[in-house]
């Protein structure tokens, strides 16, 4: 990678990558874009207005900057989607097809996030194989196996080099998640410190794969520097570096503040779509092709995420 166009930069994701690719690759080579802005944009040198949506707008943003790599990350998540499956089929995969053919005319590389949406109640819940049954039954879920399978497909016609990552729940303390279903293990560290106190939407005993961001940056920027010849499987790699349900993430919480309580009002649309999902992934693939190594596990993340937050 050389000179990055992010779209959605203003996400859960795209805030810690951004900053992280700067570091690495240089404020000039780092160009992000989003819908709308945020607090951060002052500080962030290279940022363009762009509706993924308008193929032209995303054309011309990309041949400006001469870009050689494209990481689209902007996309409405699951939650949402389930209220409002026309707005995310019109985001997601709209705004997938743009990136495509930008790279497609540009010759840039492309990074598309999938997740473990793209599984189904038919997948094997445990340890979920790289390749295994997909049949998700979200919006949010049928347009990952379509976006999955479309970036293959313009690898395999066009070559295209399109590169994914299946991500589970990520945890930041920098950006918060916008309506998705992991979102509580994000939302309960908020909480446990100005409350200590959550109650969670998610039941006990819901178990979810979820990843620290720090993790989830190093593992896309891994992938994307790859020795393409290495790459079996592309669209898209299983990654995640923990499995826990809220009882769990609770006594983590419990082992820095000792008086932390939580308590449950579960919705009963974000619990069907977890219930949905795979408890573990096996992540054998990822780690023998492009060597994936993520750092932090449970208690690790629990212990980082609650001295940055209080610190913020
Ligand atoms: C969501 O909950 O929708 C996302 C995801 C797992 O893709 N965090």
């Amino acid at each position: 990678m050389k000179k990055i166009l992010i779209t959605g930069s203003t996400g859960q994701i795209g805030v810690d990558l951004a900053e992280r690719l700067r570091e690495l690759y240089g404020k000039e080579n780092v160009i992000t874009s989003a819908r709308g802005v945020s607090a951060d944009i002052p500080n962030e040198p290279l940022f363009e207005k762009l509706d993924v949506t308008d193929g032209k707008a995303f054309y011309e943003i990309a041949k400006k900057h001469n870009v050689d790599t494209i990481l689209h990350l902007a996309a409405v998540l699951s939650a949402v989607g389930e209220k409002d499956p026309e707005l995310l089929w019109h985001i997601n995969m709209g705004g997938l097809q743009n990136a495509l053919d930008v790279s497609k005319e540009l010759g840039t590389a492309l990074f598309v996030p999938s997740s473990i949406g793209a599984f189904g109640p038919s997948t094997p819940k445990v340890n979920t194989p790289q390749v295994t049954i997909q049949r998700p039954t979200t919006a949010y879920g049928v347009s990952k196996v379509a976006g999955e399978l479309l970036c293959d497909y313009y690898h395999l016609k066009f070559g295209i080099d399109t590169r994914g990552l299946r991500f589970p729940g990520l945890i930041s303390y920098k950006a918060l998640p916008g309506g998705g279903t992991t979102d509580y293990a994000v939302h309960i560290y908020y909480d446990a410190l100005k409350q200590k106190h959550y109650t969670s939407f998610i039941a006990a005993g819901t178990k979810m794969d979820m990843m620290y961001m720090p993790d989830a940056v190093e593992s896309i920027i891994d992938l994307m520097e790859a020795d393409p010849a290495k790459l079996v499987d592309r669209n898209a790699f299983n990654v995640s570096s923990m499995s826990f349900d809220p009882e769990e993430l609770k006594v983590s919480i419990q082992k820095v503040m000792p008086d932390f309580t939580l308590d449950y009002d579960v919705d009963p649309v974000r619990q069907a779509i977890a219930e949905s999902w795979p408890d573990s992934l096996d992540c054998t693939e990822a780690k023998k092709q492009w060597g994936f190594n993520p750092q932090y596990d449970l208690d690790a993340m629990t212990v980082d995420m609650l001295e940055k937050l209080s610190s913020k």
